[in-house]
Formats: structure tokens, C-alpha cells, sequence
């Protein structure tokens, strides 16, 4: 219904889409002498916000990525605390499990190929940059040392090789 009433307000007012804000988060190394690196995209959209994550130097293989509670890097990724899992659920795979089967930041992993890089595409109903629930915005994405097998609590995804605080760049 929210929704409804905001595209009628955009209809309106002439505002493309009242949700349609921005945000990138520069993902670094958490380790000294790591040349890990990447970017990720955010776009909120009418089918949900989508997100393009590139990362290069990584090893190559599949690795866990997750938005993490806080936007704090330090202490190798630790400082950003747990999974962001607002609706107190077990760890999933937020694109098939939704928020009642999976942490609101649960993306899965990021192939990355022989060459080091690899890319992420993802578009999740429901997840927001800013707003009062599900908001990602000044939290952490993070990419793990591991796969995430899916196993509990948190995949078994081992360290954080990289880290970026995701900032909202536009509306
Ligand atoms: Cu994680």
C-alpha cells in the first residue's frame, strides 16, 4: 500500500521514483599487504534495491558476502559486527528465503575466476538504502575468505578479506 501511495505522489509531483536513492560502498583489504578491492553499486528500483558488486585481487573460487551491522571496517572487518539480521531469523539465501529464512544482508557468495575478479548482481525486494526497516545504508558489505555453505549461524565463511561501508550518494 506504501508503495501505491508513492507512486501517486510521484505521479504527482513529477518525481520519477520517490525510492529511488543511491549509494556505492568502496570495499578494501582488511589486511595489511592484501591487495583485495571492489565496489559495489546500490540502486533502489520499483522491483527492490539492486546491487552490482565487482571485486578484483581476491583468490579465486566462491566467497561468502554480507551486509554486516555496522558501517565500521577496523579490526580487520570486525568491527562490523554480525550478520544485519533486523527480524532476528536463521541464516539463509536472502534471494529465495526471504526475510523469514535469511538475514536481511545475506547475498550469498561472489564467483571470482582465475583472473581474481568476480561480479554479483543481485536485485532484493524489499531492501532498502534508507528508511526505518531493512535499510542497508551506512552498514557494511562484507567478503568473506570462504564460501558460505548456508550452514548455521553464519555460513562457515570463514575471515573477512574485504570490507566497505555502504553510503548513500544520491536520491
Ligand atoms: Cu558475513
Amino acid at each position: 500500500m506504501k508503495r501505491v501511495i508513492a507512486v501517486v505522489g510521484c505521479v504527482l509531483f513529477g518525481v520519477p521514483w520517490a525510492w529511488a536513492e543511491s549509494g556505492k560502498a568502496v570495499i578494501q583489504a582488511t589486511a595489511e599487504g592484501s591487495s583485495v578491492s571492489g565496489d559495489a553499486a546500490l540502486t533502489e528500483t520499483p522491483d527492490g534495491l539492486k546491487m552490482t558488486v565487482r571485486v578484483s585481487n581476491v583468490p579465486p573460487g566462491k566467497h561468502g558476502l554480507h551486509i554486516h551491522q555496522f558501517g565500521n571496517c577496523a579490526d580487520q572487518g570486525n568491527a562490523a559486527g554480525g550478520h544485519y539480521n533486523p527480524h532476528g531469523v536463521a541464516h539463509g539465501f536472502l534471494p529465495s528465503d526471504g526475510f523469514a529464512g535469511a538475514h536481511a544482508g545475506d547475498f550469498g557468495n561472489i564467483e571470482v575466476g582465475a583472473d581474481g575478479t568476480g561480479m554479483l548482481e543481485l536485485t532484493l525486494p524489499d531492501l532498502r538504502l534508507g528508511g526505518a526497516s531493512n535499510t542497508v545504508g551506512g552498514r557494511a558489505i562484507v567478503l568473506h575468505e570462504k564460501e558460505d555453505d548456508f550452514g548455521q549461524p553464519t555460513g562457515n565463511a570463514g575471515g573477512r578479506i574485504g570490507c566497505g561501508v555502504i553510503t548513500i550518494t544520491g536520491s
